[in-house]
């Protein structure tokens, strides 16, 4: 992986003279992530086929399309609270929120005006997007967007997914869904203001190129020079989530990689990273899913991902009435706690100037002439000296 990681950065060397841009981005070190949507209503559960499912249950429980779309008259949030939401994640000093507009089961948490599979077909009404985008400014959040290259909703997408058997695949037109992606993601960089970074995802089925990541790129940042995107356009390579080599050559790279569930071991100091991770085992509401890492062990994955010079995008699957499970909201509150006293640690540090430590981590800010040193303890030895 390191290797990779180094040939990484030789390749990007062209390519990633430190981009203004992200600045903000590279400062703020933390985010929350947000997956949401109609996965919610079942949470988890679906017949006879189990409770282990979350924002794939349409696939994993193999619901057909017209009984998954049932779950659009259930949707009601009655409880969303966009400045609620917001304020959380400022509480807990992270400085960015991406939320899924779109995930892979194609219905828009967003007024759209190319399909009716969105929140205002929905007993809601809402555009839940705008109200997000309304709120952020107010909590010093910027606000972002998760949006799914795959769709497994809109006629035009292929492939059908396997056991889909009595879904004719006749007349779908990947020309015409990308059209249609675009028309969407246009959407979102016209009709909610200044947008933090557009965050793709579903970009691994055989019907998607690099050369259709690249045009999605431009799109954005013609809509929005200053969108940041994420690296999900083409090839990621895997859940490393580390782009190879073509795709920035090919400009399909992205702005910054995207390492999920796991922590890069190393990574070259060049490099824009961002481990994105659940706090239990799921991205989507499950209500059995009650493995939540404890906070302690939250605060050390955030500290040891900034050690590396990584930010830690760190997810949320609210529940269908609006809110945050319970188990999230203490969690967050906990952070926000630990943030209060030690944030200068977090925000607008940089990497550990060492390789390793034996006791913990280190991160770093750099002055004229001078460097502050944070030392992130997590285990104090016993003579209390650290080596
Ligand atoms: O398939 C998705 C998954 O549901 C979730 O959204 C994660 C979060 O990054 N991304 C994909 C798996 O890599």
């Amino acid at each position: 992986m390191i290797e990779l990681l180094a040939a990484a950065a030789i390749a990007l060397n062209q390519s990633t003279q430190p981009e203004p841009k992200l600045d903000w981005w590279r400062d703020a070190r933390f985010g929350m992530f947000i997956h949401w949507g109609l996965y919610a209503v079942p949470a988890g559960s679906w017949e006879d086929k189990g409770t282990g499912h979350a924002e794939w249950i349409r696939t994993t429980a193999q619901i057909p399309l017209e009984t998954y779309d049932n779950f659009v008259e259930k949707f009601n949030p009655v409880h969303f609270d966009a400045d609620a939401w917001c304020e959380m994640a400022s509480d807990a000093g992270m400085g960015y929120v991406v939320i899924t507009s779109k995930h892979h089961d194609g219905f828009c948490l967003f007024d759209s005006k190319h399909t009716e599979f969105d929140i205002m077909s929905t007993p809601f009404k809402r555009d839940i997007m705008g109200e997000l985008a309304e709120a952020a400014p107010k909590h010093d959040i910027r606000m972002s967007w998760y949006h799914s290259i795959m769709d497994w909703h809109h006629p035009d997408y292929l492939p059908r997914r396997g056991w889909e058997k009595d879904r004719s695949a006749d007349g779908a037109d990947m020309q015409s869904y990308r059209k249609y992606l675009h028309a969407q993601v246009t959407e979102l960089l016209t009709n909610y203001g200044p947008v933090g970074i557009m965050w793709f995802d579903g970009e691994w089925e055989s019907t998607w190129r690099g050369v259709y990541g690249k045009e999605l790129y431009e799109l954005c940042v013609t809509l929005q020079p200053e969108v940041i995107v994420n690296n999900r356009l083409g090839a990621r390579g895997g859940m490393e989530g580390l782009t190879g080599m073509e795709g920035y050559a090919g400009g399909y790279g992205g702005d910054y990689m995207t390492p999920e569930q796991e922590i890069p071991d190393a990574v070259d100091k060049g490099l824009d990273w961002e481990t994105c991770m659940t706090m239990n085992n799921r991205w989507g509401y499950n209500t059995l899913d009650k493995n939540f890492k404890s906070t302690t062990d939250l605060l050390q994955k955030l500290s040891d991902i900034v050690s590396k010079n990584g930010n830690f995008l760190l997810n949320i699957g609210p529940k269908p009435d609006g809110t945050f499970p319970e188990e999230s909201v203490q969690r967050l509150a906990e952070i926000g706690d630990w943030m209060d006293v030690n944030g200068e640690a977090i925000l607008g540090t940089i990497g550990s100037p060492f390789n390793s430590l034996p006791w913990g981590r280190a991160t770093q800010k750099l002055g004229d002439g001078s460097s502050t040193l944070y030392l992130h303890v997590f285990d104090w030895p016993e003579d209390g000296k650290l080596h």
